[in-house]
């Protein structure tokens, strides 16, 4: 054997390593290996070309979700470098497919901002893949090259001439490595379309070939963040027309921010550093806060429109109604917190903060009358607060907020572990009257809650402390709300809303994750909150019992037991089910199904609380038209 070729069987091995390891331990470079890690596969590779497009080389991309399931990504970049390199003796595509984080930094230049959870280069993708296929144009050729598992079964060939260039990409995840290969159209649409957002002018086009006939979607927005602002505030009622628009750079740190008014009550800020949402804010969303609130102080005072023995706007109110968008892009993005999603990098604290004063200064200053806008819809934010705040004293007093005094409708459990304990809200007091029979005391605690709750998008907090139902839940559940929540405080790890399953159960399940989402938001990022899952049918068969989730599991019990003889129960509410039932189906934890509440998709879930239980009548109306047969799209 020459010693050529040992030397390239021992380089062949340690490049097999690197990528063994992302398949021995799939979950640290993807998340995990659900649905979730599925859908960063397709995210890593967009966001190399993304990565293309912020170099100033790349303003196409196209997103293939193929018949089996299979995906390609095209773009129309430099196309990844064909040349060999030196070091390694292999065609530098080669290398940037089968070498962990041989991202685009051949010596240096450029960088990748891009980055993040889904920062992994994409070897981790071929790594992941049974099979992918990569195709370049570039130097006036095309070349081709096939890998399975991450290992290259063919040489990059020349396969072709082309006039222009770039990089095609496709891949099939590998059914070893991931539970189920179930892409789902809605959610890729959803992250394709923020993606476009945050890149002004690249145009991201979504083929879906899986149904008979192919959908499409095709995203670009010339005014990138500003059409964000405009589009999730499309369902409100704005307050100025003009968006506030700026952006800024220094040597390594560059920001945008686009924001609007709405007479709206709730503060929708979305934070994003290269690109990826970051939900646990950071450095940048304080520096953000900081400057707004003390701009806008310092605007009002000098131009008389806060008095001087007026006390100062907070930051609260300064964000009352605020739709705001900040994308920062950075070097070295520093992700922290339990999701990763929390920017740390020090620096850019004071660089938003500087670059917002100045710039936002710089519009109230040109705006007059929108400035006077803003300070009053401020003002009016700070006087309920102050009204909020006597209110919430006196009932603070009473100990109402933070359970020293629990309401008297609470059955509550003998645990006082928090950790072992669970709370279901119950609709109506009938169905909470079966709850409380059906429950074990031990660490199961029951809340009635009558009818309809209080609408809490359509209120300030001082009305919403008048409501019974919403103090009756803050008091259970002990962790108080707004700016005084206390996570540490809550007294349930497992908070369970049961409601009917007909509309008005959807309705008031609505209504409480609306709540849960404005006032008490970190019990969701927990993932504290659940929606328990009744059965819609009771099937009795030859004296046996049979419960059914859904139509479609009531079309296969039927199957299964035969039609003949068997008689069917629809429940309309759970006051039909008696006790016994309803441990059985809803309650016991070792026979019930729960669903648990995620946000993965902040904005989008803004977007939808508002349509759902804003001001506006006509887009509810055509969101519950399309989605009325599918209510899951909140739970899930
Ligand atoms: C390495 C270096 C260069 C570009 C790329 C990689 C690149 C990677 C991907 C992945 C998907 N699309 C891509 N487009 C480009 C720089 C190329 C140069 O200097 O010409």
């Amino acid at each position: 054997m020459s010693k050529e070729k040992t030397k390239y069987g021992a380089k062949d091995i340690t490049v097999l390593e690197g990528l063994e390891a992302v398949r021995k331990r799939p979950s640290m470079y993807i998340g995990n290996t659900g649905s979730k890690g599925l859908h960063h596969l397709i995210y890593e590779v967009v966001d190399n070309s993304i990565d293309e497009a912020l170099a100033g080389f790349c303003d196409d991309i196209k997103l293939y979700i193929h018949s089996d399931s299979s995906i390609t990504v095209i773009d129309n970049g430099r196309g990844i470098p064909v040349e060999d390199i030196p070091k390694y003796k292999r065609p530098a595509v080669e290398i940037v497919l089968t070498k962990l984080h041989a991202g685009g930094k051949f010596g240096g230049e450029g960088y990748r901002v891009s980055g993040g959870l889904h920062g992994v280069g994409v070897s981790v993708v071929n790594a992941l893949s049974e099979w992918l296929i990569v195709e370049v144009a570039r130097n006036s050729k095309t070349y081709r090259q096939k890998y399975e598992r991450g290992t290259p079964v063919s040489k990059l060939e020349e396969v072709g001439s082309s006039k222009k260039t770039g990089t095609t990409i496709t891949f099939f995840p590998d059914g070893e490595i991931f539970e189920e290969i179930d892409f789902n159209l809605e959610t890729i649409v959803q992250k394709m379309r923020e993606t476009a957002f945050l890149n002004k002018n690249l145009k991201i086009k979504i083929i879906d070939e899986r149904g008979i006939e192919p959908q499409e979607f095709v995203y670009k927005f010339k005014g990138g963040i500003v059409d964000f602002v405009k589009h999730l505030n499309t369902n409100k009622d704005v307050l100025h027309k003009k968006i506030i628009y700026f952006e800024s750079k220094d040597n390594s740190n560059y920001m945008e921010l686009a924001a609007q008014y709405n007479s709206g009550y709730s503060e929708s800020t979305f934070t994003f550093a290269n690109n990826i949402n970051t939900h646990e804010g950071g450095t940048h969303l304080s520096g953000l806060k900081s400057a707004l609130t003390r701009t806008i102080n310092d605007y009002a005072r000098a131009h008389g429109l806060l008095k001087d023995k007026e006390e100062n706007l907070t930051g609260e109110d300064v964000r009352e109604g605020l739709t705001v968008i900040l994308s920062v892009k950075l070097l070295e993005p520093q992700f922290e917190g339990q999701t990763k999603t929390k920017l740390g990098n020090r620096e850019i604290r004071g660089f938003v903060d500087s670059a917002t004063s100045k710039n936002l200064a710089e519009f109230l200053e040109e705006n007059p009358r929108e400035a006077k806008i803003i300070i009053n819809k401020a003002t009016s934010a700070s006087l309920a607060r102050q009204a909020a705040r006597k209110a919430r004293e006196i009932t603070r007093r009473k100990g109402l907020l933070e359970g020293l005094s629990l309401p008297g409708k609470l059955a509550d459990c003998s645990s006082k572990e928090p950790e072992n304990s669970e709370i279901f809200l119950v609709e109506g007091d009938s169905a909470g009257g079966s709850a409380k029979q059906a429950r074990s005391r031990e660490f199961q605690a029951i809340l009635p809650l009558k009818g309809k709750i209080l609408n809490v998008e359509k209120a300030r907090l001082n009305k919403i402390l008048n409501s019974d139902e919403i103090k009756a839940m803050i008091s259970a559940l002990g962790t108080s709300i707004g700016e005084d929540f206390d996570l540490e405080a809550a007294r349930y790890h497992r908070v369970i809303i049961m409601t009917d399953a007909d509309v008005d159960g959807a309705h008031i399940r609505t209504l409480i994750l609306t709540f849960f989402y404005r006032y008490m938001r970190p019990m969701i990022d927990s993932g504290y909150i659940y929606i328990a899952q009744p059965p819609l049918y009771k099937i009795t068969n030859k004296k046996k019992k049979y419960y059914a989730f859904s139509d479609k599991e009531l079309s296969k019990v039927l199957n299964e037991t035969g039609r003949d003889g068997a008689s069917i129960q629809r429940y309309k509410g759970l006051g039909e089910m008696n006790p016994e039932q309803l441990w059985d189906t809803t309650m016991n934890p070792e026979t019930r199904m729960l669903l648990r509440v995620t946000l993965d998709d902040a904005t989008l879930a803004d977007e939808i609380f508002t349509i759902l239980m804003g001001d506006k009548v006509e887009p509810r109306r055509e969101f519950i038209q399309k989605y009325a047969k599918n209510v899951r799209f909140l739970d899930t």
